[in-house]
């Protein structure tokens, strides 16, 4: 597995002018606000708080972007769906992830759409994996926080999952690092291919 050398922190993009512009690969996470996105990459990359965690859902408008091992670059996209924020503000950052997913030029290997395990098939997940299929990016489905599920509903949450995304599901919880191996190999894939 990989081992993790560096990790550090970039730019935070208000604005796709200030995207980085050196060519690297990227892989992206994506997903409603508050699942757990900058926690699964903190998980990965073994840090505590490289990317915030916990701020206030709805807040973060940036695209942040991260050097792992002088390598490729891990992208921490805002969340979606948060039910507080406008109409108006809610399609503008919409308009802004699609952005970034859709740049022209840029080397993104895959999308992790982060995807709370307790609550499978939420409409507006559902409109971001036909997004992303679309676009034909690779993407796969993280599971988190199955921690907070019982044991017994596992199994049936994931079958769940699975009827809701036609894409690979990995179950995880950032917090107690299950699945992280399992990520990392899927992240390895994309990297290579
Ligand atoms: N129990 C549990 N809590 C988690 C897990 N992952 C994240 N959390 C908690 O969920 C909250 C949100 O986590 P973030 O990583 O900030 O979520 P985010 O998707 O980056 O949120 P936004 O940037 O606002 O879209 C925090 O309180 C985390 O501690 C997990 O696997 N298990
Ligand atoms: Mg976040």
């Amino acid at each position: 597995m990989i081992t993790i050398k560096s990790s550090e922190f970039i730019v935070g993009a208000v604005d796709k002018q200030q995207f980085p512009t050196t060519p690297l690969p990227e892989i992206a996470f994506a997903g409603r606000s508050n699942v757990g996105k900058s926690s699964t990459l903190n998980c990965l990359v073994n840090r505590k708080s490289l990317a915030h965690v916990g701020a206030t859902p709805g807040k973060t408008r940036e695209i942040n972007f991260f050097l792992i091992n002088e390598a490729f670059r891990f992208v921490d996209l805002p969340g979606f769906g948060y039910a507080k924020v406008s109409k108006t503000d809610k399609e503008r950052w919409q308009r802004y992830i699609e952005d970034y997913l859709t740049a022209p030029n840029r080397d993104l290997k895959g999308v992790i759409h982060v995807v709370d395990a307790r609550h499978p098939g939420l409409e507006n997940d559902l409109l971001m994996a036909e997004f992303l299929k679309k676009t034909g990016i690779s993407y796969i489905v993280a599971a988190n926080k199955i921690d907070k599920l019982k044991k017994n509903d596992v199994a049936r949450q994931l079958r769940t999952m699975e009827q809701a995304f036609s894409a690979d599901i990995i179950p995880f919880s950032a917090e107690k690092k299950t699945g992280r191996p399992e990520l990392w190999q899927t992240i390895e894939k994309m990297l290579n291919s």
